[in-house]
């Protein structure tokens, strides 16, 4: 066989722009490939949903990657051990309740998961605002290419429908201060000091819907409702994405 450069170049453009015309209307819209929106894309999208992760940066992972201080390990304590469990990643306990893992096994596990449940990647993609239209209801989201933000060029974007969206952008809650600043809601309360246990409950109770349309789940819940920060203990992001999801899926 012969191989053509041509062709090679038609796949993936082809293949790509399919894709992407296909998920120009979908059930659920995951801003952010960290931890907490692995697993929420991952669970909405093994119900059937049709689910897109849009993560401005090339590699999916978020902030699990460097563990804690680069040294790539992260704790997870016992309540989300069975979620270590669900997605097959290895740990071994270093105390009581007190489990480690390798980080970049678990990014690499739960973007896998993700996958094989059919979530759809957008990486280098990202999201710099959101359709909010009559009714009041966030039903699109405003993207573009993220060397286009990096470069300061003056492109316009592109918007696709979602359902649902959900912010999974960690600390700096992008989606989230972006409505706030265009729709004047949600509220957002800003992240708290170091202080793993509270914020570790919190990050849970605080996952939920903050404008109609709207979920926050991870360290984005923590900012728009004024959680702590844990430090490398990562058992709240994934239960977080899983709370994220079971809401999701109920009201899908
Ligand atoms: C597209 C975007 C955009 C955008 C950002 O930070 P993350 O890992 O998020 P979480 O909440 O799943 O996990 C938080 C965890 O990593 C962490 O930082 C912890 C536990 N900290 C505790 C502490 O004390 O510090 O991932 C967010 C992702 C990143 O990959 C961004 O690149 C991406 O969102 N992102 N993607 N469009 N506008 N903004
Ligand atoms: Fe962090």
């Amino acid at each position: 066989m012969t191989l053509e450069e041509i062709t090679i170049s038609r796949a993936i453009i082809s293949d790509h722009m399919e894709t992407l015309l296909d998920y120009m209307e979908m059930d659920v819209a995951v801003v952010g490939g960290g931890p907490s929106g692995l697993v929420c894309s991952a669970l909405i999208a093994e119900k059937g949903y049709k689910v897109g992760l849009i993560e401005k940066k090339l590699s999916i992972g978020g902030g699990m990657w460097g563990g804690g201080m680069m040294f790539p390990r992260i704790v997870v304590q016992e309540e989300a051990r069975r979620l270590l469990d669900r997605f097959h990643i290895n740990y071994s306990e270093f105390s009581s309740g007190y489990y480690t893992a390798r980080s970049i096994e678990a990014v690499s596990k739960l973007t896998a998961a993700a996958s094989d449940a059919g979530v759809e990647f957008f990486n280098l993609t990202t999201v710099e605002d959101v359709m909010v239209k009559g009714d009041g209801v966030l039903s699109g989201l405003v993207i573009n290419w993220q060397p286009v933000e990096a470069t300061g060029l003056h492109v316009d974007p592109l918007t696709l429908a979602c359902k649902i969206t959900v912010d999974a952008t960690g600390h700096d809650a992008v989606i989230s201060h972006q409505v706030a600043k265009k729709c004047g809601k949600p509220e957002i309360k800003g992240e708290g000091t170091m202080w793993a246990e509270n914020a570790e409950t919190a990050v849970v109770s605080h996952t939920k819907e903050v404008f109609p349309g709207l979920y926050v789940c991870g360290m984005a819940a923590n900012a728009v409702l004024g959680g702590h920060r844990m430090g490398p203990v990562f058992g709240g992001m994934l239960l977080s994405g899983e709370a994220a999801a079971l809401q999701i899926v109920n009201r899908l």
